[in-house]
């Protein structure tokens, strides 16, 4: 009986453990926020895969645009206006946007280039 119980308490700290690795690890990943964003061509239609992206006020926003559309023309742009970005990605290629979200709202992501892409949005939390 006091064997079970000892085995107990281990299995209970282990979980413990467990939980606070997972706490750590995502702790890490929150800060810089990291996204992996695809242009793609969808059957005629330009957009941005995914198109939403969501993150807190004060965090520092890092974005991998990949320009993966076969159409022409080869160049994309990859632009968010109200944090002065704006980038032009040839086709194939891979080009990394870092800021500060330093204000909360939803803003505008979008191709400068070509009005008739579809837009997506960031959206900073308060
Ligand atoms: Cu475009």
């Amino acid at each position: 009986m006091r064997q079970m119980w000892r085995m107990c308490g281990r299995i209970f700290l282990g979980m413990i453990a467990l939980g606070a690795v997972a706490f750590v690890a995502s702790a890490k990943a929150d800060n810089p926020h990291e996204f992996t964003v695809v242009n793609i061509e969808y059957e005629g239609t330009k957009v941005f895969v995914p198109s939403t992206l969501v993150v807190h006020k004060g965090d520092t926003v890092k974005i991998k645009v990949i320009n993966n559309i076969k159409s022409e023309p080869p160049n994309h742009g990859f632009a968010i206006p109200d944090f002065n970005i704006e980038e032009v990605v040839n086709r194939g290629e891979t080009k990394t946007v870092e800021f500060t979200a330093d204000k909360a709202g939803v803003f505008d992501i979008k191709c400068h280039l070509h009005p008739a892409h579809v837009h997506g949005q960031l959206i900073v939390l308060q």
